[in-house]
């Protein structure tokens, strides 16, 4: 009987070894960034760019281990649209259809700009009356290109100056501050079901350049203005310390009825990264989670890309980089596991 019993357990065993094969060794992987987010209710997410999606070493760490991708370039006004009224989504859709292959959600980033616009739009004068007309349609072919596709839109990116007063750019110069609500209003009407937000970066701490985001959502949320998250990049650099008063800045935001998210998060530091810099850089990671995980609302992290080999940094920095969580060869840093152990 007994003999039998343990025959019948071994054919058991061998049946599901064969039935799930090497599957059956994730029940050993460790659980992933996302999986651990999910858990709090949150996603964890990284940037991608489309000229990265033919590593398939990379493109396979970043279908495994995140539920958001944002595209780092593929859906701002240049790329879609390169000659007015001439719109191409390629770029976006191919990250888009990535992600769907991943089940994972996206961000879309972003609609109204002053950098990386066309040159057709930047190229000459417009009259108020023009330039709304052009922005409208812009706006709204994109939001609706991707109605249901994607679950937020950076609508308006880096609209004030480090003091609290308005970024000079062609917007506000032609039409007034007035652009962010008209923004806000027209991606509305274009999917009236999407996230709106508005998105800067050094906004983490409280300051004057927050408390004119403070300033501008309650004003907005008072007009009934569909504005409903503020993005805070999160470019942030040893250097300059950690952000103290993010999980105050957080709540306060939240208070508002607003969501927030640390939408393009990186840590740079000088070159060469030692074992003291990465560790810093490490706590830090871990810091911006739990700031994140205790403030209702904010509902999740996405890094600026994962991996210091597409990174940023470099290019904009001299002397600059190690930002990220994984190193140039994909291996993962000690910031890596900070954040795993913040989020367990
Ligand atoms: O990651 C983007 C990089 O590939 C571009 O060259 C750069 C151009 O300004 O924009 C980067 O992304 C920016 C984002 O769209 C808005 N916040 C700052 C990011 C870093 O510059």
């Amino acid at each position: 009987m007994r003999k039998n019993r343990l025959a019948v357990v071994g054919a058991l065993a061998a049946v599901l070894v064969a039935v799930t094969g090497p599957a059956g060794v994730a029940h050993d992987e460790p659980p992933t960034l996302a999986d651990l987010a999910q858990r709090h209710g949150r996603y964890f997410g990284s940037a991608t760019d489309n000229p990265e999606l033919t590593d398939a070493p990379y493109v396979s760490l970043l279908g495994s281990e995140f539920d958001q991708i944002t595209p780092g370039n593929g859906m701002k006004w240049y790329a879609t649209e390169p000659q007015q009224g001439v719109f191409d989504f390629s770029q976006g859709d191919e990250i888009v259809d990535l992600a769907r292959a991943n089940h994972q959600k996206v961000r879309g980033h972003t609609l109204v700009w002053h950098s990386q616009l066309p040159d057709w739009l930047t190229g000459r004068e417009w009259k108020a009356g023009e330039l709304r007309a052009v922005l409208k349609k812009h706006i709204q072919t994109e939001v609706r290109h991707y109605r249901g596709k994607v679950f937020a839109w950076d609508v308006v990116n880096e609209a004030f100056n480090e003091d609290g007063t308005y970024r000079d750019t062609i917007f506000y110069r032609t039409l007034g501050p007035g652009y962010i609500a008209d923004a806000l209003r027209w991606a509305h009407q274009a999917d009236p079901r999407v996230k709106l937000y508005l998105n800067d970066y050094n906004i983490e701490s409280v300051g004057p350049k927050s408390d004119a985001y403070y300033r501008l959502a309650k004003e907005l949320r008072a007009q009934g203005v569909p504005l409903h998250g503020i993005g805070l990049q999160a470019h942030l650099a040893l250097q300059y310390g950690y952000p103290a008063t993010l999980e105050d800045n957080l709540r306060r935001f939240s208070r508002l009825g607003l969501e927030t998210a640390l939408t393009e998060v990186d840590i740079r530091m000088y070159l060469p990264a030692d074992e003291e810099k990465l560790a810093t850089q490490a706590e830090w990671y871990g810091d911006l989670t739990e700031a994140c995980l205790a403030v209702r609302r904010c509902v999740g992290i996405t890094l600026w890309d994962y991996t210091d080999k597409y990174s940023w940094i470099p290019a904009f920095f001299e002397g600059e980089g190690a930002a990220l969580p994984w190193d140039e060869e994909l291996r993962p840093k000690p910031a890596y596991y900070a954040i795993r152990d913040a989020l367990k």
